[in-house]
C-alpha cells in the first residue's frame, strides 16, 4: 500500500465553540497553501516553528483572523509529510471558511483517519502505534488512556517485534537445512521443538492479558439480576451514589433495564439494573423480563442477588439455574437485618460463594467492588506488567500464530521434513506481523483507519 500523493486537510478539533480551533494540512502542496492564506511569512519557512500573523481570502484580500501557523518539514512530522497547522479562534464558522480556503487553494478534504494513516504508510508509527492513537483519543478511563499510551509508545510493537526476531532465526536455521543438508548433517529436531515450544509459551502469555485489555479499553458490562424486591435498585444507586434507580416495597417496580457507568478498578464498567426475574401477567413487566434475559446472554458478570432475611428460596434457585454459573457472583442483600450470628450460616445455604452485603447501609459494598474487579479481571486483576493485547484484532492475529507455531512442533516432533516446518513458521510469522503491520493488506488497513475521527 503506497502513501497517496495528493495534500489532505481537515479540522482537527472537535466540532463547537472553542478557545482554539486547529485546521491541520498535510502533503507535498502544504506549505505552499499556508503561503497562499497566511501573511506574514519569512522566505524560506522553518520547520519546528511558530509564526503570528493573519489568515486571509486571497482572492478578496479580507482578513478571517488573527492566527498561528506551526510548520512542520517532511520527514519530521506527524504525517512524515510537510505538515501546516493553523491554530485560529475556535469558532466553526470561522474554521469551516479557513477549511475551505486550503481545498479551494490545492487540498483536498481528508478521510477520517487519513493523517495517521500517512504516518503509518509512511513508516512514523507501526499500526499497533497508531490503532493506539485512536485508544487515547476514545479512553474514557485514566487506566485505559495510560495502556493506551504505552501502546502509541511502542511498548506491545517491541514486545511483537522480539518474538517476530526469535521467530526469524528460528526459521532460518530451519532453512539453512532446506539449501545445506547435505553439509548440516540431521537437523537437531529436539532442539527445535524445544525452541518452537518457548515461542508458543511467549504468544500465549501476551495473549493472556487480552482479557484486560479488551476491558479497559471496551469496558465491561455488569448486570444486576435476581427476584423481585431483592434490593437491585437499591445495590445499583448504592454502587452509583445516586438515586438513579427508582426504589419501592412494591415488587416489580423496574420495569425496564436501567443502564448507568462506573469505574471499576480503572475499568469503564456498565452497571444494568434489571426487572426482577419473575413469571408475569402483567405486559409492561413481561417485556421488562425478556430484556433482562437478554442482557443476562451478554453480560461479563451477573450479580445475582438475594434477601439475607428471607434466605436461598425455591424461586431463587430456579432463577439462578438458568444463569451461567461461571459468570455469576452470588450476594446476600440486606445482611443488615440480620443478626451477627446469623450470616455464617447464610454460606451453607447456596452452591457456591456468596458475598455477604447491604445496598441500604453500604455495608460490605467496597469488598463487593473489589470482588467485581476480581472476577472480571482474574486473580492478577493489578495492571499487568509488561506489553498489553488491546484489541480483538491482535487476539486473533496471536491465536493464529499460535495455530501455526502448534503445527510446527507438532511436525518437528514427529520429525518431519524441514519444508513442512518452514511453511508453518512461516504461517506464525505472517499472524504477528499482522499486529504491527508489517504483513496486513490494504482492506484491514482501511477498516482500521476507517474508525477514527476526521482530522485525525
Ligand atoms: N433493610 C434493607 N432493606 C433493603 C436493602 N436493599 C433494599 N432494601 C429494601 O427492599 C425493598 C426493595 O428494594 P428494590 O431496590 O426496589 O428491589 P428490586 O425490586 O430488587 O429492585 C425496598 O423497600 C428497599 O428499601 C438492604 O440492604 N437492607
Ligand atoms: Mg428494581
Amino acid at each position: 500500500m503506497l502513501p497517496s500523493t495528493d495534500t489532505i486537510s481537515a479540522i482537527a478539533t472537535p466540532p463547537g465553540e472553542g478557545g482554539i480551533g486547529i485546521v491541520r494540512i498535510s502533503g507535498a502542496r502544504a506549505f505552499e497553501i499556508a503561503r497562499k492564506l497566511f501573511t506574514p511569512l519569512p522566505a524560506e519557512i522553518q520547520s519546528h516553528r511558530i509564526y503570528v500573523g493573519t489568515l486571509l481570502d486571497p482572492d478578496t484580500g479580507e482578513h478571517i483572523d488573527r492566527a498561528l501557523l506551526l510548520a512542520f518539514r517532511a520527514p519530521r512530522s506527524y504525517t512524515g509529510e510537510d505538515v501546516v497547522e493553523f491554530s485560529c479562534h475556535g469558532g466553526m464558522v470561522l474554521l469551516r471558511r479557513v477549511l475551505k480556503l486550503t481545498l479551494q487553494h490545492g487540498a483536498r478534504l481528508a478521510q477520517p483517519g487519513e493523517f495517521t494513516l500517512r504516518a503509518f504508510l509512511n513508516g512514523r508509527l507501526d499500526l499497533a502505534q497508531a490503532e493506539a492513537v485512536a485508544d487515547l483519543v476514545r479512553a474514557r478511563t485514566e487506566t485505559a488512556q495510560r495502556l493506551a499510551m504505552r501502546q502509541h509508545e511502542g511498548e506491545l510493537s517491541r514486545a511483537i517485534h522480539a518474538i517476530r526476531d526469535e521467530l526469524v532465526g528460528i526459521l532460518a536455521l530451519v532453512e539453512a537445512y532446506l539449501d545445506f543438508s547435505d553439509d548440516l548433517g540431521e537437523m537437531d529436531y529436539d532442539h527445535l521443538s524445544e525452541q518452537i515450544q518457548q515461542m508458543i509459551a511467549r504468544c500465549q502469555s501476551l495473549l493472556a492479558t487480552a482479557r484486560y485489555g479488551r476491558l479497559t479499553r471496551e469496558g465491561a458490562m455488569v448486570v444486576i439480576a435476581g427476584r423481585p424486591n431483592v434490593g437491585k435498585s437499591s445495590l445499583m444507586n448504592a454502587l452509583l451514589g445516586e438515586e438513579r434507580a427508582i426504589v419501592t416495597d412494591i415488587p416489580g417496580t423496574t420495569r425496564d433495564v436501567i443502564r448507568e457507568s462506573i469505574q471499576i478498578h480503572g475499568i469503564p464498567v456498565q452497571l444494568w439494573d434489571t426487572a426482577g426475574l419473575r413469571e408475569t401477567e402483567d405486559v409492561v413487566e413481561r417485556f421488562g423480563v425478556e430484556r433482562t434475559h437478554r442482557s443476562l446472554r451478554d453480560a461479563d458478570l451477573i450479580l445475582f442477588l438475594l434477601s439475607a432475611p428471607e434466605g436461598f428460596t425455591e424461586e431463587d434457585k430456579q432463577l439462578l439455574a438458568s444463569v451461567p454459573p461461571e459468570r455469576t457472583l452470588l450476594v446476600w442483600n440486606k445482611c443488615d437485618l440480620m443478626p451477627e450470628e446469623a450470616l455464617a450460616n447464610l454460606a451453607q445455604q447456596v452452591p457456591s460463594p456468596a458475598l455477604a452485603v447491604s445496598a441500604l447501609t453500604g455495608w460490605n459494598l467496597h469488598r463487593l467492588v473489589d470482588a467485581i474487579g476480581e472476577r472480571l479481571l482474574g486473580s492478577d486483576w493489578l495492571t499487568p506488567e509488561g506489553a498489553v493485547v488491546t484489541s480483538e484484532r491482535h487476539q486473533i492475529a496471536l491465536q493464529g500464530a499460535i495455530e501455526s507455531l502448534q503445527q510446527a512442533l507438532h511436525s518437528a516432533q514427529t520429525a518431519l521434513p524441514a519444508e513442512l516446518i518452514s511453511v508453518d513458521l512461516r504461517g506464525a510469522l505472517d499472524a504477528i506481523g499482522l499486529i504491527t503491520g508489517e504483513t496486513v493488506t490494504e482492506d484491514i488497513v482501511e477498516r482500521i483507519f476507517s474508525d477514527f475521527c476526521i482530522g485525525k
